[in-house]
């Protein structure tokens, strides 16, 4: 894969890209990411790449001369065509969904914005595909496209080599992660649960998924009712769950 990012702060990118598994994912070729400073293509003498609002009010926006050219210029270092992502606010949630589908495009050029936004001609006629990471404020899609390129590049195949650990199996995705221990089996007069060192596998695996669920059913209600719906809970789970919580679970939304 790879992926072209423009931006106006290329340095914001040289730790996170050049550490760990993004690092060692472009070492070894399984993917290219290239950073491009969209002042570059700026046009005028005080090479500048935003202005004022038509219509007045606050802050400043992306002009869209610089942005036509550097998308164009870098569309032409590659053979494919590049899906070309804004980076905003007003964008679609990214979800691990999003991130599976966006991963099948064989060239990704992704586009920081800083200022108040872009020109609204960037949006309908250059870009193809607009992404949030989140209902938070950032000052600029900068950390958002780091969050995109770390979810896109951990899940090409040898990308994590040994640091972990194949996705979720069937009947825990969409669940929240079970507890988890390590040695010693006591710290501090805490004990690890009885059943992790019984070396029963079966019931292991029976306590590790009650534990996904309950954790899912107490923090993210909306994780737990999808995963009901998709049938990714068994009835005998379902059950103990409903005793667990003294609830009946078809009242949730
Ligand atoms: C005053 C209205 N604000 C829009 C919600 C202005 C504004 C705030 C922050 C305009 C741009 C930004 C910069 N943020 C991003 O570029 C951004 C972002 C974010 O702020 N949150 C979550 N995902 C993203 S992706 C890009």
């Amino acid at each position: 894969m790879r992926i072209d990012i423009l931006t106006l702060f290329p340095e914001m990118f040289q730790g996170p890209l050049d550490a760990s598994i993004v690092a060692r994912a472009r070492e070894q070729g399984l993917a290219e990411i290239a950073l491009h400073n969209i002042r570059d293509w700026a046009f005028d003498k005080h090479r500048r790449v935003d202005d004022e609002p038509y219509g007045g009010g606050a802050g400043m926006v992306m002009k869209p001369e610089p942005l036509f050219a550097a998308v164009e210029a870098v569309q032409e270092l590659a053979e494919s065509q590049a899906h070309v992502v804004l980076l905003t606010p007003q964008g679609r949630l990214l979800t691990q969904e999003v991130v599976e589908e966006l991963a099948e495009r064989p060239r990704l050029l992704l586009i920081c914005g800083r200022y108040e936004g872009f020109d609204e001609r960037i949006r309908e006629h250059l870009a193809d595909d607009e992404v949030s990471i989140g209902d938070y404020v950032l000052s600029g899609g900068e950390p958002a496209a780091i969050v995109l390129v770390d979810a896109l590049v951990r899940r090409i195949p040898n990308a994590l080599g040994n640091e972990a650990s194949l996705d979720e199996e069937s009947h825990t995705r969409g669940l929240l992660e079970y507890a988890q221990y390590t040695r010693p089996a006591e710290f501090r007069g805490w004990q690890v649960p009885d059943v992790l060192l019984s070396g029963n596998h079966p019931e292991v695996e029976k306590w590790r998924r009650r534990q996904s669920l309950l954790r899912t059913a107490q923090r993210r209600p909306d994780l737990l009712s999808r995963a009901l719906k998709t049938g990714a809970v068994s009835e005998d789970d379902r059950r103990w769950l409903e005793e667990e919580l003294e609830t009946n679970l078809s009242d949730l939304a």
